[in-house]
């Protein structure tokens, strides 16, 4: 499968972006050369968009939402076309999970995870948005009043490299179903998949200009596309220092925005868990995507009486865990790039040189690439809560341990970071459940799990630095929509 991606990307090494239903190169002809994280090496390039393509790609979008056929199309048509997107990323699944993994390092299974869970996306948005509607309110005598769910217009979508296809989904599936028009922006490093997905989208029927696809640096093609006039709402996902950036930016023309901003999240161990069963669980948290993951597990929280059981169980894991090429298919790929490796290796090198122990390692795979971007992964013990290790993210495969006393004090250092995003909490007992979940401020909390495949329906989002507004689920459609009241007057 793998040696059929080389084949496909040999002929075809120049990828372009999709505007107004059209393969396009930058108006400038400039590239960003693509490197495969696993050795390397280029293999690919992308258009370097900036301000021009930007304007071209919004004023096709706009067209489209304006003039186009797209915004006279009911919820069920819209939907037809979302569903046969869906259909036609299954039957090109081989291609776009080698694209994906070769792109971002990732190993292939979790390439071909992403493209279940893209698939599932379409699917799940094909059939939602016409199960969206508004309300009658009761109103004053000789009065009846009614609410619209209205698209925004036209929506600009920022998503980062951690899992493009997955992101890119989730956005657009949200935003055409609810009839706006999208411009989607991925990220310099991983733009591969997004690209393909804009050509089947254009094979799959959508009308011209309703799914533009444009590739670029952030500092350009994405400060041109937040701030541009032409664009009624943003939604990103990325960095909380990116975000804030993208909402100045969307806030000089007062347009609205949902932002995922990652997280530090935490999983709570009670003494009575079952530990043979969570164990597999834990490890997967921090392991999957080499913990690039916003919804990482990067911290976990061991009542004290189990702490030095499940600490050297965690231990024995980690020092097993591999890191190689995404095709070996081993525990964890490569970092997205060298910058990424670097952050994590100082983050790695100042919490050993602070004194936090280091209760577990894993290794780099001997036949790796020694120009690969690989780390081993690290598990750190008995971790001050207020160490930088603690309290920033990382993003990558690093683990924190701490011990807890009692209820109050994990719900306390639960919630002791700046994030809110996702918590675990490990536990049989029935009523702790409840109340601790509900006094964990994060967006979402798993109770003796934590992931669970992707939970499209599931809304998701943060609370505190982690951002703000919902993705997935319905509650996605509502923040890809407003709300219009109408009244009417009969008396
Ligand atoms: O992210 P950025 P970076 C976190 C993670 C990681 C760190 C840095 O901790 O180590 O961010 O990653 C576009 N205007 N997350 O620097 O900058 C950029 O082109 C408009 C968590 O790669 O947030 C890309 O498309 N757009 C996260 C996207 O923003 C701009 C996932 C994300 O890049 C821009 C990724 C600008 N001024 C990183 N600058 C998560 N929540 O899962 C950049 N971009």
């Amino acid at each position: 499968m793998v040696q059929n991606l080389s084949r496909i990307i040999a002929q075809d090494k120049n990828f372009l972006n999709i505007i107004n239903g059209r393969r396009v190169a930058a108006l400038s002809q400039e590239t960003i050369t693509v490197l495969c994280p696993s050795d390397g090496l280029a293999f690919a390039t992308i258009p370097a968009g900036s301000a021009g393509d930007v304007d071209r790609a919004v004023s096709a979008a706009r067209e489209a939402f304006d003039h186009g056929p797209w915004s006279r199309m009911t919820a069920v048509e819209r939907g037809r076309l979302l569903t046969r997107l869906g259909r036609l990323i299954e039957q090109h699944g081989d291609e776009l999970a080698a694209l994906e993994s070769r792109d971002t390092g990732k190993p292939i299974r979790q390439g071909r995870a992403d493209v279940a869970a893209a698939m599932r996306y379409y699917e799940f948005y094909g059939g939602a948005g016409d199960k969206i509607h508004g309300d009658t309110i009761p109103f004053l005598d000789g009065y009846t009043a009614l609410t619209l769910r209205e698209p925004h217009g036209v929506v600009a979508g920022i998503i980062p490299w951690n899992y493009p296809m997955q992101i890119m989904a989730r956005v657009v599936g949200a935003a055409l179903a609810m009839g706006n028009t999208l411009v989607v922006k991925p990220a310099e490093d991983a733009s591969l998949s997004t690209i393909r997905i804009g050509e089947l989208a254009v094979d799959a029927g959508f009308p011209d200009g309703v799914l533009n696809v444009i590739t670029g640096y952030g500092r350009e093609a994405g400060a041109a596309l937040s701030s541009h006039p032409g664009i009624d709402y943003v939604t990103f996902t990325g960095s909380p220092t990116t975000g804030t950036a993208i909402q100045q930016a969307a806030a000089t023309n007062n347009r609205g925005v949902t932002m995922e901003l990652g997280g530090k999240s935490p999983q709570i161990v009670f003494a009575d868990t079952d530990i043979e069963r969570a164990l597999p669980v834990l490890v997967n948290a921090i392991i999957q995507n080499g913990g690039q993951t916003c919804s990482a597990g990067s911290r976990i929280l061991i009542e004290r009486p189990i702490y030095d059981e499940v600490a050297t169980a965690l231990g024995e894991r980690f020092n097993k865990l591999v890191a190689g090429p995404h095709d070996a298919d081993l525990d964890l790929g490569a970092m997205i790039n060298p910058a990424q490796k670097r952050r994590v290796e100082n983050y790695v090198r100042a919490a050993a040189e602070a004194g936090i122990d280091v209760a577990g390692r894993g290794s780099i795979d001997s036949n790796a690439p020694a120009a690969g971007f690989y780390v081993a992964p690290v598990l750190f013990g008995a971790v001050d809560p207020s160490a930088i290790i603690a309290q920033e993210e990382v993003f990558g495969p690093v683990l924190s341990l701490f011990a807890f006393n009692d209820e109050q004090d994990a719900i306390r250092l639960a919630n002791s970071t700046e994030y809110g995003l996702v918590a675990g909490v490990w536990t049989k007992d029935g009523a702790r459940q409840h109340r601790v979940a509900k006094r964990i401020r994060a967006g979402q909390v798993f109770v003796n799990a934590y992931g669970a495949g992707g939970g499209i329906e599931l809304p998701f989002g943060g609370f505190k630095k982690s951002g703000h507004g919902r993705e997935k689920g319905f509650e996605a459609l509502y923040d890809m929509s407003a709300t219009k009241t109408i009244i009417f007057r009969h008396d």
